[in-house]
């Protein structure tokens, strides 16, 4: 019975831990602290209760008593601040290489799509082992990936992409829940995430018809007539799209930003947001022309595109790169 009513949900992931461990420590700081209180309450009841004939001495405070209660838990606060913010920040960077999954949730189901191609529908095949990042958006409210296996959870927004990614250390099939009440069948809104071995997943992976997402992407992108405007060889009306993925991009209005996910989906929703410096405000919005899907096939297809080797390069490209920030940096986008 027991067994099928663990306090902890599995540790699944290299983060499982480390979350736990602030956890416990936390539940063991706060389990300590009343303890104490309680215990001080009943002892000093007792000990200083009214008895006839003994009066009560007024006692005018003790310095050396409250610098102790004071510092001792700055202290403890401060180690649990710096402890939750390098777990954070852990959970929040995903590593450069990771392999990458496009989630986009709608009531009441996750699709995901997979750099190489495979879609699945409430299931996520992964193999054990690997960074795996997951770039997400919403076709309708706001719903939030949970996997408590891995200790991860984030919100699925509309409108914008969001992120989180995981490590999976063990093989084997994990709960998935939608953790943000999204209508009536929220509670049905629940899947697996299925952790392969490393050649099993190979197996799953190559058994796809449809190719990867960068190609559906590329033929995409010739299809709504971007390849018009944004060619390799530079003669276009807009600027050569090869390897702008992760630079930082100067803007008309002279704001710099970094071209991440969520810089790319926004210049094909909403050009007139952003108009990159030193071009004609030319490009229409593909707003409802496009599917979250299709979205996504172009930016995998954009991220695919790699560095121009050519020396052919904008002359705001080339100021960009010189002003150094080329990380890629998709979860940090407001
Ligand atoms: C009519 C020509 C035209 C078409 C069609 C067009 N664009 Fe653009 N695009 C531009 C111009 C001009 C700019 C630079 C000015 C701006 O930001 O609006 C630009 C900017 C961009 C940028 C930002 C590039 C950078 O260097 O930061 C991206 C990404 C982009 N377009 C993607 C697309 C995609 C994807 C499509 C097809 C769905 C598309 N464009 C269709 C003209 C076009
Ligand atoms: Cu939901």
């Amino acid at each position: 019975m027991l067994n099928n009513f663990p306090l902890w949900p599995e540790q699944a992931s290299t983060l499982a831990h480390r979350v736990d461990a602030l956890y416990i420590f936390l539940l063991v700081i706060t389990g300590t602290m009343a303890l104490l209180v309680c215990t001080l309450v009943i002892f000093f009841a007792a000990r200083f209760r009214h008895r006839p004939g003994v009066r009560a001495e007024q006692i005018e405070g003790s310095d050396a008593l409250e610098i102790t209660w004071s510092v001792i838990p700055l202290f403890i606060f401060m180690a649990i601040f710096v402890w939750g913010a390098v777990v954070y920040f852990r959970e929040r960077t995903p590593p450069a290489d990771s392999t990458e999954v496009y989630v986009v949730a709608k009531q009441w189901m996750w699709k995901v799509e997979h750099a190489e191609g495979q879609r699945e529908i409430n299931e996520l095949h992964v193999p054990v082992g690997r960074d795996v990042k997951l770039i997400m958006t919403s076709q309708d409210v706001i719903h939030s990936f949970y996997i408590p296996a891995f200790r991860i959870k984030q919100d699925v927004l509309p409108g914008r992409y969001t992120v989180e990614w995981f490590h999976a250390t063990k093989p084997g099939v994990y709960h998935l829940f939608c953790a943000e009440y999204c209508g009536t069948q929220h509670s049905g809104m629940v899947g697996s995430i299925v952790v392969m071995e490393p050649a099993q997943y190979e197996a799953w992976v190559s058994g796809n018809p449809s190719g990867p997402l960068s190609v559906s992407g590329e033929k995409t992108f010739a299809e709504l007539g971007c390849s018009t405007c944004h060619r390799p060889d530079m003669q276009g009306r807009g600027p050569n799209l090869q390897g702008v993925y992760g630079k930082s991009v100067q803007l008309e209005d002279g704001r710099t930003v970094t071209a991440d996910e969520n810089y790319l989906r926004e210049c094909i929703l909403d050009p007139g947001s952003r108009r990159v410096k030193g071009y004609q405000p030319i490009m229409p919005t593909f707003q409802g022309l496009v599917t979250d899907e299709q979205i996504n096939e172009l930016v995998a297809y954009i991220k695919s595109l790699g560095d121009n080797q050519s020396g052919a390069k904008t002359t705001t490209r080339a100021a960009s790169q010189l002003s150094g920030n080329a990380q890629p940096s998709g979860n940090q986008v407001q």
